[in-house]
């Protein structure tokens, strides 16, 4: 096996490079070659300083997390964390790309760091389920004191590499990694800087020690979205023993910690959701030697709601988009919506003050079609109706340039008519974005009958590239997102008839994990359009037409499934709904019944598993593990339960089979019959999983 870190030695200053692609994990190899080189270079007469650093795209990325739940191998992080800090020469952690988890936490134990100007320095492990298990929550504190810790250690974002320095958390901003590391320790040695071990200094911990309310207003502020997760409180809890406690002490604690999480299922379902997300990026069955098409220019066609978000995504990754309307008005109205929603995030903070003006100057707002000339990928976001989508593809037909990707952002309709109206089939596909497109990660690729494979591999890339998760799905009514969620709102709407109230349903989504439950979102999305829709089509939903016959249409009208006090979005139960309710059942002359949580879980999770199964025997979805990353990304699925697919395993498949079966009898629904994938799984004992 090639050697995975290797030392050299340039007069006084002897380099350990770790060359572990991709991304340098610290593997059992990796440890073991950092620990052979640190004592090489100690026991050295000539060397007087040490520059650890990494080839490839990044500095250390974490701990493997391959290696977790497997026996531990040695060398272990203590033994070799101890080396590195203890060496009686100065070690300087030279930094770029990514020092993440276990990477940060080794550059902690040296006793300086330096980083390339594009570097993130972060401790990631909670969005694992883990909390940092190789003295992060120790070290962290001591180095940038409580506040930024707990913001970086609780909260699981990097920071950048001004950041790390404003912080105190690197010393420099170095050009290149090794150079400018091996001018550092130069520097280290001239000046005689002393040797500064974090695991000794507690400065920086003064005014926590001082005032403890630093540290819990901190922890209170970034656990605040952390609802049903156990990481981020056992995370603060390991930083607050840096506080509290002397350092061998707190270190303890922290490895109690981790070994508590690294074993949870929460972490398990994590991980799992990590590894599934980047499988999803893998195309199977593309002929050999498939390679995504160049893209340099993008168009978005449409500045609506979708169209706008779409085009912010592209910005907001900095890369630039021409965005096309067709009249002057409406290009107005869609940049002064993109240009608000910049403002707003700007004034929270959440965005810094000179990014919404950067950003808009990346959006090229223009009037017309043939204004796609240029572009390698175009994306349609018009009207969502069959005949507007097949004029616009005639016009890109006409307009845009050959090989360009031509895509759609429908979601719901057939990609392969939408691409009958061209003469290149092979190069129109979908590309699904969620609302709001500038938030929602997830980006379903749909690909048509004669889609090719390269248009396909362009789209996942490009998919990547804004931040987004791409998915590849089949073509089906809905494709998987909308056809699964499907399942689940049409229970939810019989479990009314029934006699569920509307806030029953929701809380039992919500306690779940879901951000909201379908009501609410009906309320958000607003409830007379599907009203329209429904009298347009002689359809009839009894509840939901006596509610928007009452006028309740909604949050925005103060009324709908709920009430809202004056300019607050919070729903209040409404005693008033429950009474049409009763009315409507009356009228209808059905008898409500109790029904239970467990009922209401159970009729709508099981029915979108059961769906996800009929997609997967279908081949809609190619794996599992896709349907679980649509879930995560495009509905707010709660991550430490993995995704439908994976939790359904957890739970059982001959539990879901005979539960689906029960319902479908009690209640004479057939859309509750278990799909034959999971009798099949079921009768021979197998997992979703093992069809990954
Ligand atoms: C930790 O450190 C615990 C410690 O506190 C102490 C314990 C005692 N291990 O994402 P990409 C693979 S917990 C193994 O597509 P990018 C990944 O699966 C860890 N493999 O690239 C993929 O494989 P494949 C804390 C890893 O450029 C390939 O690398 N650290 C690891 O978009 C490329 O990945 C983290 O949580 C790993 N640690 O993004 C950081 N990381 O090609 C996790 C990646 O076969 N990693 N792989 O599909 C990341 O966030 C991103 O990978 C990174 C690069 C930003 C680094």
């Amino acid at each position: 096996m090639a050697e995975v870190v290797k030392l050299e030695r340039h007069d006084v200053i002897a380099t350990i490079t770790v060359d572990y692609p991709p991304v340098n994990a610290l593997s059992a190899a990796v440890r073991g070659g950092i620990l052979r080189c640190m004592n090489l270079a100690i026991a050295d007469p000539k060397v007087k300083a040490i520059v650890l650093t990494c080839a490839g795209r990044t500095f250390i990325a974490g701990a493997d997390i391959t290696e977790f739940g497997k026996p531990p191998q040695s060398p272990t992080w203590d033994e070799f964390m101890v080396v590195i800090e203890d060496s009686p020469k100065p070690v300087v952690a030279s930094i770029h790309g990514n020092a993440l988890g276990g990477g940060l936490e080794v550059a902690l134990a040296c006793h300086f760091r330096v980083a390339t100007e594009l570097a993130k320095l972060g401790l990631p492990e909670v969005k694992l389920g883990l909390l940092p298990g190789g003295g992060g929550t120790q070290r962290l504190p001591r180095a940038v004191g409580s506040e930024l810790a707990v913001k970086m250690i609780v909260g699981g974002d990097p920071i950048t590499a001004r950041e790390a320095l404003n912080s105190g958390l690197i010393a420099e901003i170095v050009e290149t990694a090794a150079a400018g590391g091996q001018a550092f320790a130069r520097k280290v040695l001239a000046e005689r800087l002393p040797i500064r071990k974090l695991r000794d200094d507690d400065s920086k911990l003064a005014a926590t020690k001082a005032d403890r309310s630093i540290f819990t207003n901190a922890v209170a502020s970034m656990t605040r979205r952390a609802r049903g997760l156990e990481a981020p409180f056992a995370a603060a809890d390991a930083v607050g023993a840096a506080i509290d406690l002397p350092f061998e002490e707190g270190l303890k604690k922290e490895l109690e910690g981790f070994n508590k999480l690294l074993g949870s299922d929460q972490s398990k379902a994590q991980r799992y959701a990590f590894f599934a997300e980047r499988a999803a990026n893998k195309l199977a069955g593309l002929p050999e030697g498939t390679k995504a098409r160049q893209i340099e220019r993008v168009a978005v066609v449409g500045a609506g709601t979708m169209g706008g978000g779409i085009a912010m995504s592209f910005a907001n990754a900095g890369v630039s988009v021409t965005l096309i309307e067709s009249t002057e008005e409406q290009l107005k109205r869609g940049l002064g919506t993109i240009q608000r929603t910049w403002e707003a995030s700007a004034a929270r903070g959440s965005i810094p003050a000179d990014a919404p003006a950067k950003r808009m100057a990346l959006i090229n707002a223009v009037v017309g079609l043939s204004n796609v000339k240029d572009a390698d990928l175009v994306i349609e976001a018009v009207f969502e109706t069959m005949a507007v989508k097949k004029e616009v593809f005639a016009q890109l037909d006409k307009y845009a340039k050959q090989g360009a990707v031509l895509a759609s952002n429908t979601s719901y309709l057939d990609i392969d008519e939408i691409a009958s109206v061209t003469d290149r089939a092979q190069d129109v596909l979908g590309m699904h974005f969620f609302s709001p497109a500038n938030v929602m990660k997830l980006c379903e690729i749909v690909r048509g009958p004669r889609t090719a494979p390269d248009a396909l591999m362009t789209a996942v890339s490009v998919a990547r590239q804004i931040g987004k998760a791409p998915v590849v799905v089949g073509l089906c009514h809905g494709f998987v997102a909308n056809r699964m969620y499907d399942p689940a709102f049409k229970q939810a709407d019989k479990l009314l008839f029934e006699g569920a109230l509307p806030h029953q349903i929701d809380a039992v989504l919500t306690k779940f994990g879901m951000p909201m439950g379908p009501f609410v979102m009906g309320d958000m999305a607003g409830l007379d359009i599907g009203w329209l829709s429904r009298k347009d089509r002689g359809v009839k939903s009894e509840i939901s037409d006596a509610l928007c016959e009452a006028g309740r249409f909604g949050l925005k009208a103060g009324k709908g499934w709920y009430k809202y006090e004056p300019g607050s979005r919070a729903p209040i139960p409404d005693p008033d709904v429950e009474r049409l309710i009763d009315q409507t059942l009356i009228r209808l002359g059905r008898k409500r019944r109790a029904i239970s949580d467990e009922e209401i879980l159970e009729r709508m999770m099981y029915s979108v598993v059961n769906e996800g199964a009929h997609i997967l025997d279908e081949g809609i979805a190619a794996r599992p593990g896709d349907i679980d990353v649509v879930w995560l990304y495009g509905f707010g699925w709660p991550v430490y339960r993995g995704g439908p697919m994976y939790w359904a395993d957890q739970v059982g498949l001959t539990h879901i089979l005979d539960r689906l079966a029960f319902y479908a009898k009690q209640t004479n629904d057939p859309s509750l019959e278990p799909a034959s994938l999971l009798k099949r799984l079921a009768a021979q004992g197998k997992l979703f999983a093992s069809l990954a």
